[in-house]
């Protein structure tokens, strides 16, 4: 079902005429008569606004450090920050070395007024002293919140001071909650400071298995990247590191040896994977592995990367073998989900891979956006020299890499790189709105009055979201699968991933719950009572 100008203009009409006029170029309805379709994105959100999205600090600790299983990330900051980082996400980590997998703490300075008031430096240093002596980690991070650039705590010299006195690396990252306009922000400082202080600084010069690879933005929200893991190891690449889910400091030191970076999440990881590119010589390629097509689309090219004959075929086996395998069960599903529509609204990736999987089920998605993406995350990569840079974007400094002397190393020839470029996306990702179908619609930053407003014109079948809008929607008597983290499930990715997911949303749409939603007083009075002759209830 689509959805016309005008019934646009009427639900922006409710807001204030300033307000309308920016809302307005956050949401574009497809069309491909209009050529090139601009949308806002990575502004600020109207206050007053309930906006879905999240802050720096959450960018930067909670989505990007936080998964390094072999570090303990300090919150510097009052314990609500730490808490709402720790574990809710689903990024999950095993260790064959329990001494150093830390993914189940969750350690904050815990700032009282008295540290607002007087300064919060001495407890930080405490903290890490603390940190060493019960859990000798290979190296630490530390996240400022908004008080500690507030009160202006120099956390970049507690971190160094600790160094010294401690002879490991202890990363401090500036990534106040204020800083930007999102958690999009959070990623650019932590992807600056993995690659200023981490990547690069193993010794190792070369992989020790065959085409080696990393994966870069795949968190391993509820398994994700075991399932990726399990199918290319099966083919028989070497996994050097993955960024950052199940991910390590140990495994993250010798990135450069990699001869190709796969990027699952481009929003928050491009910045690394473009510095790889500069310093290493390494390309790297967008994938997506969710939903069966988006998996054996990635594999193919991967195999077209490396072009070896025998990885083509080995590429080929592993999917014939998966597909023939998981086909059935994706059919049974496929029965249940036949002709509904869905919204697929999430932070900066998901908002465009699962609206892959949703066709494979026969889903129509009738609306998407993201809560933080970019301009280039809607329209494509040729967006980004028309990117107009604001306040907020000069807030984050840039990164200055160059080719390293001694590892720079061209991984193919410049034609070689013009002839792949043609066929794959190499460099390169073209956006959510080249899948989207005409007449369909794309909100950036969705906000919970124009939830309600596009449900009750479009009547999703499904609404894909997280945890802030999800009982909204529910309450609406529409079911809501969370593609954060996936409620209590997953994995998504890959193709044992498809299948969960097909039966997730299945059972979404079979459960009886939906028709009960109706509040008890429309059906009838929860009081009862009579009146009797003498007017004595
Ligand atoms: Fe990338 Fe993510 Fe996403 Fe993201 Fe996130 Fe996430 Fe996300 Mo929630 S890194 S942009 S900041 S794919 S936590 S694992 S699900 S909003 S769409």
């Amino acid at each position: 079902m689509a959805i016309t100008e005008e019934q646009l203009e009427e639900i922006l009409a409710k807001y204030p005429s300033k307000l309308q006029k920016n809302r307005k170029k956050h949401i574009v309805i497809n069309n491909a008569d209009c050529g090139a379709q601009p949308i806002e994105a990575n502004t600020r959100t109207a206050p007053g606004i309930i906006t879905n999205r999240g802050c720096a600090y959450a960018g930067c600790k909670g989505v990007v450090l936080g998964p390094l299983k072999d570090m303990i990330h300090i919150t510097h900051g009052p314990i609500g920050c730490a808490f709402y980082t720790w574990g809710a996400r689903r990024n999950k980590a095993k260790s064959d070395d329990p001494t150093q997998n830390f993914i189940n703490y969750c350690v904050s300075t815990d700032m009282q007024e008295s540290d607002i008031v007087f300064g919060g430096e001495k407890k930080l240093a405490k903290v890490i002293d603390e940190v060493m002596e019960n859990f000798h980690p290979k190296a630490i991070t530390v996240s400022a919140t908004c008080p500690v650039g507030l009160i202006g705590d120099d956390i970049n010299a507690v971190a160094k001071a600790a160094e010294e006195r401690h002879g490991i690396p202890v990363l401090a990252f500036s990534c106040e909650g204020y800083k930007g306009v999102s958690q999009s922000a959070g990623h650019h400082i932590a992807n600056n400071g993995l690659m200023d202080r981490v990547i690069g600084a193993g010794d190792l010069e070369q992989a020790s298995g065959k085409y080696p690879i990393n994966i870069l933005g795949e968190y391993n929200i509820g398994g994700d990247s075991w399932e990726i893991e399990r199918i290319l190891s099966d083919i028989g690449y070497q996994i050097v590191s993955v960024m950052t889910g199940d991910g390590s400091y140990e495994a993250l030191k010798n990135a450069h040896v990699a001869e190709l970076n796969l990027v699952q999440c481009h929003r928050s990881i491009n910045y690394i994977a473009e510095m790889l590119e500069i310093k290493y010589g390494t390309p790297w390629l967008k994938v997506n592995f969710i939903g069966v097509k988006g998996t054996s689309d990635s594999l193919r090219n991967m195999a077209q990367y490396f072009g070896d004959p025998a990885l083509i075929q080995r590429t080929e086996e592993v999917i014939a073998r998966e597909v023939a395998r998981i086909e059935p069960l994706m059919g049974q599903y496929k029965k249940v989900c036949e002709g509904k529509t869905a919204f697929c609204f999430v932070g900066g990736s998901r908002g465009h891979h699962y609206q892959g999987l949703f066709g494979e089920l026969g889903i129509d998605t009738v609306l998407a956006g993201y809560e933080f993406a970019h301009r280039d995350d809607y329209e494509g990569r040729e967006v980004i020299p028309d990117i107009k840079t604001d306040a907020d974007s000069k807030n984050i400094p840039e990164l200055h890499v160059e080719q390293d002397p001694n590892r720079f190393k061209l991984k193919l020839s410049p034609e070689k790189m013009a002839e792949l470029k043609a066929k794959i996306p190499l460099s390169y990702y073209a956006g959510m709105h080249v899948d989207m179908k005409e007449g369909t619609i794309m909100v950036d930053d969705l906000n919970h009055y124009e939830t309600e407003e596009f449900i009750k014109l479009l009547k999703p079948d499904i609404f894909a979201s997280g945890i802030k809008d999800k009982y909204v929607v529910q309450k609406m008597g529409i079911p809501a699968k969370q593609i954060h983290s996936y409620d209590y499930s997953g994995p998504y990715a890959g193709f044992n991933g498809a299948v969960n997911f097909a039966r997730d949303v299945s059972m979404g749409f079979a459960s009886p719950t939906w028709n009960f939603i109706v509040p008890p007083w429309k059906e009838e009075p929860l009081l009862t009572g009579t009146v009797n002759e003498e007017g004595v209830a």
